[in-house]
């Protein structure tokens, strides 16, 4: 469908006019930003009039809404995938070739929206991007950090974090909505009335400091479906807008302050993956857009409907993860103090509008806060969770009468803290991990009692990602193939992908994929000499491993592989061995000493293996800098292996493994996560897997028993590449690794000796990686294993993710939106 408003002469005539009036400048004379702001607002342009479109399209058909609540959208760049979801970026990149200008230099212009840290983050961008093709109401709810997840810069093989002020420009595809402002309060206390009229208490919050929430709204263009959802994201702001009445008072320091205070909350979001930061301020940001959200939520129900008893009937909030989990007690607040109801009313609309997706069960990202600072900074939302617990607990008591035991462990608020997930399981509807496996361990495991207790509240929904950007988009060359051979059809049901799978064992097509997958190679290739000043070879294997820093995701285990294979090659320069190029992409929280030291260690391996002219090139190891959504499109383009190698039963589901696969990497990993389900539809033969099974590592963890002393002593390979990390090998500075050795060791600085089974994974992994290696020169059967990992990434979309939340969980409307331009031509 090519839209009437991409015409090739209006494009161009419109761009020359938004140069003219926002530079003042002719064409010939914009500079690269310049020329993709002026494009971006022309697409703008066209996507405002499908947004006017749909808003009336969900007036007329009033469907029910899902309200997407996440402290983070990874959404990367807008431009290039707006575009093709209007199915226009064939004729917008011809119209601007005709204007002599580079439609992937100009997509390289736009900074990464990076709202977000990693797999969750993205998740939810990909959601976005299912929920609107698939025609459905929603909304995306977040913060507009000012700094997003930081710039990684490698330097001297450290990282350093450098801020990522992604609004300097001021960003194309945003609209500020200062109309629908919300005011949201902090501190204070609360005072207890007695309602004479009607012979109940009132709670009266006093005493708060109130923020203004201003919201951005981005469009979600949804694929040649008119659709255009929206992804509201809160800045925040003095009430007082501080001018001269402040100023004349003597008060502009005051004034000043406030605003200042306003705007840390939205200052910069936490880059920890994985992990749970307890800092106040955390705090303060979870609650600012939880309230603003609710209030708008509840504010836009109103405005079509009178009964807040039905808001169920039209409203759900999905939290991701607890982050946004105080959406419980806020929605309990506002249906209480505000709109009136008694306890038993709003109880009964709360649990049926809230649901809950659990995403790690890594203890440490456990979010628990001190009730010190929590009644604190919400005295009012404090004591309503106060309220739900001493209720559960008499249903707990009731259920498991004399069981204290259960108490201590179910509770929300515990040895003076508030436990984020137990109030969301308490109070959701609905409880979900993101992969098989993860919500098996959920209900046998961490969440057991609730499990036992509640059983029907339990549910599992395989993550999924949208094959529009990580493949119509990131991989354009496969994309034509594809749809040459087999329709397009896939892009909007990867099912059909399957059909791919006639050409197993067709040469010629084996043949045509694999040029396409070199050249993505090549590409690539280009990036790395460009960004790292590294040649890699392109016939050598890609084997990837991008993905955040994290011990559990095992970037160790791989680099100590290196080493192992790297001492093979000098002890047996006549062995056979296949090159091979390891690129490496991850950032580190920037706390995380550990994960900083091992992105130094890859770094430093690098110096050392790439240099030595001795093993002939034969390995190369490539740490990408700064490794983000737009580097990431390409990279999975271009591999070969898909490294997901994560301790069994802790990588909750993984969607960069997904992603690989789409593009024709077959799987090198732990049966962890999604990797299960990848290999059930690919099938074992197309996959390489290792390693101990989640039951095998929780079986260790609760039994004790793994000695990793015992590999080190026996094992002399193993133990010298441990050896290398602090005899000089790789650093003049012996003690730079120490850490990471005494990390993997029963030593005196160790308190859980390789708590992530590197040693005990390390030969089984060794192995795998010479299957790899022997699957990869039989050339014809390596394409055949390419072929159908694409083949059979059809259940990888988050489209059939999303259809699942829809069936089991959010009972959404589809809507269908016609064009008004159309619909006046009728
Ligand atoms: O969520 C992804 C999964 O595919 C990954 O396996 C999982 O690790 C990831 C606290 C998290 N779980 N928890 C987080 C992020 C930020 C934060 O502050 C925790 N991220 C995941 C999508 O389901």
């Amino acid at each position: 469908m090519i839209d009437k408003q991409f015409d090739k002469e209006t494009f161009k005539k419109s761009v020359k006019d938004n140069v003219k009036f926002l530079y003042r400048r002719k064409l010939e004379e914009a500079t690269q930003e310049q020329l993709f702001q002026a494009v971006s607002y022309t697409v703008k342009d066209v996507i405002i009039d499908n947004w006017l479109d749909t808003q009336n399209a969900y007036e007329a058909q009033d469907p029910k809404i899902v309200y997407y609540m996440s402290m983070e959208f990874l959404m990367g760049r807008a431009l290039g995938n707006n575009l093709l979801n209007l199915g226009a970026y064939g004729e917008v990149k011809e119209a601007l070739e005709e204007l002599g200008i580079d439609i992937n230099a100009l997509e390289d212009q736009e900074p990464d929206p990076a709202l977000g840290n990693g797999g969750l983050g993205r998740l939810a961008a990909c959601f976005l991007d299912s929920l609107a093709t698939l025609g459905y109401s929603a909304y995306g709810c977040g913060i507009r950090y000012r700094y997003g997840m930081f710039k990684q810069e490698i330097r001297d093989g450290y990282q350093v974090e450098v801020p990522d002020a992604w609004l300097e420009e001021g960003y194309p595809f945003e609209l500020r909505r200062p109309e629908y402002a919300k005011e949201v309060h902090f501190g204070g206390y609360v005072r207890v009335e007695y309602d004479q009229a009607t012979g109940q208490n009132k709670f009266i919050h006093e005493g708060y400091q109130a923020v203004k929430a201003i919201p951005y709204d981005m469009p979600i263009v949804g694929y040649e479906n008119n659709v255009v959802n929206t992804l509201r994201i809160w800045d925040a702001a003095a009430i007082e807008e501080f001018g001269f009445d402040s100023f004349d008072k003597g008060d502009y320091k005051k004034a000043v302050e406030q605003e200042n205070l306003a705007k840390d909350i939205v200052n910069v979001l936490y880059p920890n993956d994985n992990k749970m930061s307890g800092k106040e301020l955390r705090l303060k940001q979870q609650y600012f857009f939880v309230s603003a959200s609710i209030q708008a939520a509840i504010e836009k129900y109103k405005k079509t409907h009178d009964d807040i008893k039905k808001l169920h009937e039209k409203v759900v909030f999905q939290m991701n993860d607890t982050h946004p989990t105080m959406a419980v007690a806020e929605l309990m607040r506002i249906l209480m103090d505000q709109e009136g109801l008694g306890w038993d009313d709003a109880w009964a609309v709360t649990t049926k509008c809230v649901a809950y997706t659990n995403h790690t069960i890594m203890a440490e990202a456990l979010e628990k806060w001190p009730i010190e600072l929590f009644s604190r900074l919400l005295p009012r939302v404090y004591q309503i969770i106060e309220e739900i617990n001493r209720r559960f607990i008499i249903e707990v008591q009731n259920r498991y009468p004399g069981n204290y035991e259960k108490i201590k462990k179910m509770a929300i608020i515990y040895d003076g803290q508030v436990k984020m997930a137990h109030l969301a399981i308490v109070a959701g509807f609905s409880v979900n991990g993101v992969a098989r496996l993860h919500t098996e361990i959920l209900k046998n495991q961490e969440l057991k009692d609730f499990y036992e207790m509640m059983p029907e509240k339990f549910n599992n929904k395989t993550n999924g990602i949208t094959q529009r950007r990580f493949l119509l988009h990131g991989n354009q060359n496969l994309a034509a193939w594809i749809t040459d051979h087999i329709g397009p059809d896939w892009i909007t049901d990867l099912s059909q992908i399957s059909k791919l799978k006639v050409y197993a064992d067709d040469e010629k097509a084996l043949q045509e994929f694999m040029n396409i997958k070199f050249q993505n190679k090549q590409r690539l290739a280009k990036y790395i000499l460009e960004h790292n000043g590294v040649e890699v070879d392109p016939h050598s294997i890609f084997d990837v491993q991008v993905k955040r820093l994290h011990e559990y995701k095992r970037q160790l285990l791989n680099i100590l592989h290196v080493i192992y294979l790297y001492n093979q090659i000098k002890l047996h320069p006549e062995m056979e061995f296949y090159p091979r190029t390891f690129i490496f992409g991850a950032k580190a929280s920037a706390a995380y000493e550990r994960a900083k030291k091992i992105i130094k260690l890859i770094n430093c391996v690098a110096d050392v293996v790439n240099n030595d002219s001795s093993i002939n090139g034969k390995i190369k190891v490539v740490f990408i800098e700064n490794y983000r959504v737009s580097n990431a499109e390409m990279i999975f383009a271009a591999a070969d292996v898909s490294e997901q190698i994560s301790t069994a039963s802790k990588e909750a589901s993984g969607t960069g493994n997904m992603k690989f696969m789409l593009n024709g990497a077959p799987t090198l990993g732990t049966m962890d996560g999604a990797n299960v389900e990848i290999v059930e539809e690919v099938g074992q033969e197309n996959a390489f897997i290792f390693g101990m099974s989640a039951d095998q590592i929780i079986n260790y963890e609760n039994h004790g028993g793994y000695d990793p002393d015992f590999i080190y002593n026996t094992d002399a390979e193993i133990r010298q590449v441990l050896m290398q990390l602090i005899n000089g090998t790789f650093s003049s500075d012996t003690e730079l690794f120490r850490d990471i050795y005494d990390s993997l060791l029963n030593t005196k600085n160790c308190s859980r000796a390789d708590q992530y089974f590197i040693l005990g994974d390390f030969r089984s992994y060794a192995e795998a990686q010479k299957r790899v290696e022997a699957a990869y020169k039989d050339e014809k059967k390596w394409a055949k294993m390419a072929l159908l990992n694409t083949a059979c990434s059809g259940k990888f979309s988050s489209d059939r993710t999303i259809q699942e939340y829809v069936d089991d969980i959010w009972h959404l409307d589809k809507v269908t939106v016609t064009k008004s331009s159309e619909a006046a031509e009728k």
